[in-house]
């Protein structure tokens, strides 16, 4: 076959060019910037052009330009625009602000760039105010301004960006549109050195801070059935455990948050005395820890037989084994928790049994771990 014939998924695509595969389909929709053709099980499929064009407009948006202005641009004329970009010419009015602490690519022409560490003062974009760009209306806007304000280390701005959002989109879109969104392109960010560490934990603090409000139960029936939501040991990963949080308040169940890193033993505990009819367990990285399939065992012993066990995040398929071992239910998106968490509405809680007493009584005589450890064997 000729090379130009070859044809890449976007998942190549994504990793050649450093956009997140989330933005590479809405630019798509919403600008046109490339026009895939489709394999016969309608996968998109992209040109080496494509990708230079996408390669393109990636650098162009890391330095400043609104991908509104320039996405219909000639080839020819986003590398012209680059030059000017590196040169400290603009032709696209207004648009552009900043100056780049991408490293990727030939995005490292503009400004002196570090690869790894800190970004300096210099290189941190600036953008003169945190609102989307006004012609990107919608999830989209708000996902740019969003990721804008995470560059620019501009906490206020993403708390400020995250509560107009939130009122525009209500809680779930707000979730799934925006902020896992926004925690992928971090994430793919992070891979290419464009979100520079300082960058992802100053956006980690606001998510969790902003997430931690929404979860807080307001309002809530007071029979709403529990949800006990955390990580497990060794998974040291807490937004999707937060988002999960977050998105059951919205859905009126009173959630108790467990934090991240809980050992089986506490879990149990934690779910027993708040007759939690399920228990949420998010699982990021790694995807080969020997110890979790042990701790979703003992887990499940010590549990009541009726609380439900749901398993989640981006690292779960890896254990997929394990959790169907123990009868647990893996979940993959907040669509797929919602109707899991409708129809467990439906069944009765979790009866205080005596074996409840009995591991918190157990627990009490200190006990608890030595049987814990028993369990374990
Ligand atoms: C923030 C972050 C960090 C922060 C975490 C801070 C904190 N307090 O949480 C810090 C800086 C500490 C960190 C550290 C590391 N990280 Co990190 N991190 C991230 C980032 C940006 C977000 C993580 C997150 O919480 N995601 C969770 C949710 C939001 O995403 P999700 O798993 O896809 O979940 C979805 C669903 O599954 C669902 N869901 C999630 N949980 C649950 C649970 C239930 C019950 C349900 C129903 C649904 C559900 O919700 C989401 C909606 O779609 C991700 C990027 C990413 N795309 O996730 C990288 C990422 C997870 N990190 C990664 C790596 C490699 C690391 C480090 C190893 C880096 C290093 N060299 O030190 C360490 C590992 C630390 C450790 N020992 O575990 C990689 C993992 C790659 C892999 N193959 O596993 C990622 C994917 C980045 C990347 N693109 O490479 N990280």
């Amino acid at each position: 076959m000729s090379e130009v014939l070859v044809k890449h998924s976007i998942k190549t695509v994504a990793r050649q060019t450093g956009l997140s595969p989330h933005v590479i389909r809405a630019w798509e929709k919403r600008y046109q910037t490339v026009r895939p053709t489709r394999s016969e099980g309608k996968q998109r499929l992209y040109s080496a052009a494509d990708i230079d064009r996408l390669t393109l407009l990636r650098q162009a948006t890391g330095a400043g330009f609104s991908i509104g202005t320039i996405a219909s641009l000639p080839l020819e004329s986003l590398q012209s625009l680059l030059a000017n970009a590196e040169r400290g010419v603009s032709s696209v009015g207004g648009s552009r602000g900043m100056t780049s602490n991408l490293s990727g690519g030939a995005s490292r022409g503009f400004g002196e760039v570090e690869e790894v560490g800190f970004p300096k003062t210099s290189d941190i974009p600036r953008f003169p105010f945190a609102v989307p760009d006004p012609s990107l209306e919608g999830a989209f806007g708000f996902l740019e301004g969003a990721f804008e304000a995470v560059l620019r280390m501009d906490s206020a701005a993403l708390e400020g960006l995250l509560e107009r959002a939130s009122v525009a989109m209500g809680q779930m879109r707000l979730l799934s549109e925006l902020i896992i969104p926004l925690v992928e392109r971090i994430g793919d960010g992070w891979l290419t050195g464009q979100v520079k560490v300082a960058q992802e934990h100053v956006a980690t603090a606001v998510l969790r801070t902003f997430l931690g409000n929404i979860a807080r139960p307001i309002a809530l029936h007071p029979r709403a059935p529990v949800l006990v939501v955390t990580t497990p040991s060794g998974q040291l990963h807490e937004l999707g455990a937060i988002i999960v949080a977050a998105a059951a308040t919205s859905m009126g169940w009173r959630v108790v948050y467990g934090g991240a890193c809980l050992p089986a033993e506490e879990i149990a505990s934690m779910s027993i005395q708040q007759g939690a009819r399920a228990v949420g367990l998010s699982i990021v990285h790694p995807t080969d820890d020997p110890v979790l399939p042990q701790e979703l065992k003992l887990l499940r012993r010590l549990l009541p037989g009726a609380t439900r066990i749901l398993v989640g995040g981006r690292a779960s398929s890896a254990y997929q084994f394990d959790i169907d071992a123990i009868g647990a239910v893996r979940v993959g998106s907040l669509e797929d928790l919602r109707s899991q968490l409708n129809q467990l509405r439906g069944e009765p809680p979790p009866a205080r049994l005596a074996v409840d007493e009995e591991v918190l009584e157990l627990k009490g005589n200190r006990a608890f771990s030595a049987v814990t450890e028993a369990l374990r064997r």
